[in-house]
């Protein structure tokens, strides 16, 4: 089989590409390792950036989102008994974000390539990439029982974390920048309707906590648990217990209980893969880069890169120059970096460090504080939370 773009993944960054290209006229093949019902209940990512958002709806696949999610203007959280909301609208020019899942993005994805016949493979697993650096790379894979091969013009890598791409770079060309965290997150979903209208970020003595949301009808909810937690040793009366114990502040009210349906822990780390292209394979989203959940980063991030390549490539196809693609690495890892910078900075700020001093408690208190009464900190926030702009916007 023979495609220009050989696209690995069928994950958020996966799927936006193939639909991305395809307004462009650009024909490529989506590989993806995993089950279609499998890829569309993956229970991750929640919040939207502005930017993101309008990328969905320029691309055709904002409709159900725009019905279905919800549109967000801010944050509140939760510190030393205090309450502070963040306006995103009044302290960015008007931008804000959408609680829509990831889920749903990949589903609505989905759809609109197989009703535009694209080709979307399931339970076709990339083995390798091969000949990256030259003008026709492949990408071997197995599916249906036997092996095969995708001669592309390029291979994006969209494999997240655990894939092949960042295999496929020789020895010496690639540098991995990563930091690990000790503590992870116990995430639950719960059929009960979010007992606040935003979504609230606490830092308890006992640990962090966050309060989010699906739907007006399900919550999901997050407790900062020890690195290498066994989700089952939480009953759900505990989990309950603790996430009032570390959001509840005079007049916040008890947490609205229902049944948890499902439960998982997820660990905690950074990670940058540099470069992020290597001849003619480019890694895209998770594939590449990794950031810890607390500034809700991994899905926009990922969305940027696809964006990035896309465009690089219909100008390089306009005309004739490759200017953009060249710079295709150098551009998103810019973006790359600062969601490094962010995510890190609103993790160690809202966590209970086990490691931590006394000194420490009082710095994260001051660097909230700071937070909760300048005007300049909370804009720095809001303007992160919302989104930066994407790489040639
Ligand atoms: P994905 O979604 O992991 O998709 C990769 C796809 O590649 C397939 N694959 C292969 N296919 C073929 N051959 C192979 N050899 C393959 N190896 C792998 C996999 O089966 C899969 O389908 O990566 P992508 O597309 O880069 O998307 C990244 C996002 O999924 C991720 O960054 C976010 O979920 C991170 N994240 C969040 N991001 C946000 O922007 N906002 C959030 O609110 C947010 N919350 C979260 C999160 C991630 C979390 N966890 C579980 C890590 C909350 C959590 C708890
Ligand atoms: C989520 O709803 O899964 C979510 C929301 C905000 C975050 C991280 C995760 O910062």
């Amino acid at each position: 089989m023979r495609t220009t773009v050989g696209i690995i993944g069928a994950g958020p960054a996966g799927l936006l590409l193939a639909r991305l290209l395809h307004l462009r006229g650009v024909d490529s093949v989506v590989l993806e390792a995993r089950d279609r019902a499998y890829c569309e209940q993956r229970q991750r990512a929640g919040i939207l950036e502005q930017g993101t958002a309008d990328v969905l709806r320029a691309a055709g696949a904002g409709a159900r989102m725009d019905r279905e999610g919800l549109p967000h203007n801010g944050i509140e959280l939760r510190f030393d008994g205090r309450r502070h909301r963040i306006d995103f609208p009044s302290l960015t020019g008007g931008r804000a974000v959408t609680v829509y899942p990831q889920t749903e993005v990949v589903k609505d994805l989905i759809a609109l390539r197989l009703a535009e016949g694209g080709p979307l493979f399931f339970e076709a697993e990339a083995l390798a990439v091969e000949d990256a650096e030259s003008p026709s790379p492949r990408v071997r894979y197995r599916h249906e029982g036997g092996e095969r091969q995708l001669e592309c013009d390029y291979v994006v890598a969209c494999d997240g974390s655990w894939g092949v791409g960042r295999s496929a770079f020789p020895a010496g060309t690639a540098r991995v920048f990563e930091r690990g965290y000790p503590y992870a997150w116990l995430g639950v979903l719960a059929e009960t309707p979010p007992s606040s209208a935003e979504l609230v970020y606490a830092r308890h003595e006992r640990g962090f906590a966050l309060l989010s949301m699906r739907s007006l009808e399900l919550s999901r909810l997050y407790l900062q648990v020890p690195a290498g937690t066994d989700a089952a040793r939480w009953s759900d009366e505990a989990v309950w217990d603790e996430l009032d114990h570390r959001t509840g502040t005079p007049g916040a009210g008890r947490l609205e209980r229902g049944p948890i349906t499902s439960r998982s822990v997820t660990a905690m780390r950074s990670l940058v893969h540099e470069p992020m292209r290597y001849g003619n394979l480019f890694l895209a989203g998770d594939a590449a880069h990794i950031v810890p959940p607390t500034g809700a980063k991994g899905l926009n991030l990922a969305v940027g890169d696809v964006v990035a390549f896309a465009r690089g490539l219909a100008h390089e196809r306009r005309t004739g120059s490759s200017r953009h693609l060249d710079a295709y690495s150098e551009l998103c890892l810019r973006r790359v970096w600062q969601a490094e910078r962010f995510s890190y900075s609103l993790t160690t700020v809202l966590h209970r460090d086990p490691e931590g001093t006394e000194f420490d408690d009082r710095l994260q208190l001051a660097r909230l504080d700071r937070i909760a009464t300048a005007r300049s900190a909370a804009t720095h926030l809001a303007e992160n939370y919302t989104g930066l702009p994407f790489p040639l916007d």
